[in-house]
């Protein structure tokens, strides 16, 4: 059992890995109550729920998951109420975790790397993955849904995030299908009387891939589902939507099942990265065309990683996505700690431009941000739209890659970044942007809110900036009684 590093001073790095690791220590505990550390204060009009979702165990009692992708997920809850503000937090009662828990050691493989204690010969052939229910958590159609993007959702008690079961849409998910944790949401769709519409995939992947793409309205009811399948292995994390089209980046990487069938990786390791290929990207209609096949456009252009996406749009013959790109898709050694990691050693995501041309078939891209970057998130009115600011977090200065420090709201119009530092010792996480209802108008009215590692107390906190200017002290910081691990994917609901 290994202990953290001493923090060892670099004088000229904004963090210590020492501070940045202790932000994965599992939190066991789960907690409920109104928080009442706060500098600042909480706008009154801001009224909803904040959903968080990540892994909350980086260990099992004792025993090292090998990635944190492999985490098992928690929910966090953070209401506001007239300027107050609730706490909780549960671990989604998956099967997987509850066997777990009660055996108090790990039995499951993660797709990360985690293996079960005994070597390969304990894990060769053992393909029963566990559901881990860790990288998203959104409320649609009256249900809470923790995602993963391997398996079915999770469907949980919006108040007190007691797990429900699995959710199938009626039917339409059969047990174990997949539902990606990317939902984006149609602030108006036109094939649905201007209605807000949820739209997400799932991957099937193989010697060629099966994209699906499930539409579902504000009721929950799937109102559309259609399958494709497009040549070659796709590792598909997430993708956007316009009012026409969905858009996926197929990344060139090749799957080698060997050292995984031999318990030797985890699958997510057998991922290897082809620079020498280009990334084709897939558009693919939302809606069947009236005659003829679906359409289904395959472009292609230059190598890379993509994860995230922030936004598309539509413009004449052209679709513009904005993406975070990395060189290349670093791999997990699967002897390694990650807890060692060596960020300087990695390239770090930038954003990026695409302009798809549908008429001639080309791809221009340029880069927008060259600074360290990850988890863009933009004014939902404008998902799918033409959209002038985006939010992210970043690291503390522009060189090299480095843990997410920062915040940084860019202006796509004038070029023009902000940015604000919970460094040295505080470090980010996604970003959420919350409009102020009603609404005075602009793109960037309302708040950004997002949950802040701060490792000098060891305890997390919700920090909420002012979205117009982040050159500003935050509004409001709450300070948790605990630390939450660092996160992946949330939405705010103002039911
Ligand atoms: O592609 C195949 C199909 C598939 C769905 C093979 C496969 C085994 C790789 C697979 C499974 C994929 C899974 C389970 C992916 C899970 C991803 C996950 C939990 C998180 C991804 C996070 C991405 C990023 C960029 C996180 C960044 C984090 C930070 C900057 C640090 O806070
Ligand atoms: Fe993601």
């Amino acid at each position: 059992f290994q202990l953290y590093e001493r923090a060892s001073t670099v004088p000229e790095k904004s963090y210590t890995r020492g501070d940045w690791q202790k932000g994965y220590e599992s939190l066991k505990q789960e907690y409920d109550y109104w928080i009442d550390d706060i500098e600042g204060q909480i706008p009154s009009e801001l009224q909803g729920t904040l959903f968080r979702n990540g892994p909350g165990l980086l260990d099992i009692n004792g025993q090292y998951i090998h990635h944190p992708f492999d985490g098992d997920g928690m929910i966090s809850r953070i209401t506001f109420n007239n300027g107050r503000a609730h706490f909780r937090n549960r671990f989604v009662r998956t099967a997987a975790y509850l066997e777990e828990q009660k055996a108090g050691k790990i039995l499951y493989r993660g797709v990360f790397g985690t293996q079960k204690p005994g070597g390969w010969q304990k894990n060769a052939f053992d393909f029963n993955i566990k559901n881990i229910a860790n990288t998203n958590v959104i409320y649609w159609g009256g249900k809470l849904l923790a995602l993963w993007e391997a398996a079915d959702p999770h469907c949980l008690d919006p108040q007190t995030l007691e797990t429900l079961g699995k959710e199938h849409f009626n039917g339409v998910l059969s047990e174990g299908e997949a539902f990606a944790a990317h939902p984006r949401l149609d602030p108006s769709c036109g094939e649905n009387d201007g209605e807000p519409i949820l739209v997400n995939f799932s991957i099937k992947p193989g010697l060629s891939t099966t994209i699906t793409i499930f539409e579902l309205d504000s009721t929950g009811k799937v109102v559309r589902k259609h399958a494709h399948s497009v040549p070659g292995f796709a590792f598909i994390h997430d993708f956007a939507i316009t009012p026409n089209y969905c858009i996926f980046f197929q990344n060139p990487v090749a799957f080698n099942p060997i050292p995984f069938a031999l318990g030797l990786r985890g699958a997510g390791e057998c991922v290897k990265f082809q620079p020498n290929q280009p990334t084709r990207i897939v558009v693919i209609p939302r809606t069947p065309p009236t005659k003829g096949g679906w359409g289904v456009q395959i472009l292609e252009t230059h190598s890379g990683f993509v994860f995230h996406h922030a936004n598309a749009f539509e413009v004449e013959d052209e679709i513009v996505i904005d993406s975070i790109c990395y060189e290349s898709l670093p791999e997990v050694e699967s002897g390694s700690n990650f807890r060692q990691v060596d960020f300087d050693a990695l390239k770090p995501g930038h954003l990026w431009r695409f302009n798809l041309n549908l008429k001639d078939k080309t791809v221009l891209s340029k880069s927008i941000v060259n600074h360290c970057c990850e988890f863009p998130t933009i004014h939902p009115n404008n998902v799918g739209r033409p959209y002038r600011y985006l939010y992210m977090g970043v690291a503390h200065t522009d060189i090299g890659n480095a843990p997410l420090q920062a915040f940084m709201k860019v202006d796509l119009e004038s070029g023009e970044r902000q940015i604000w530092s919970a460094a040295p010792r505080g470090f980010a996480s996604e970003p959420v942007f919350v409009p102020r209802t009603p609404s005075k108008g602009g793109e960037d009215d309302g708040w950004v809110l997002a949950l802040v590692y701060n490792s000098e107390h060891h305890r997390s906190e919700v920090v909420i900036l002012d979205a117009s200017d982040f050159t500003k002290e935050p509004i409001a910081r709450l300070h948790l009684k605990h630390h939450i691990p660092y996160g992946l994917h949330g939405n705010f609901t103002s039911q």
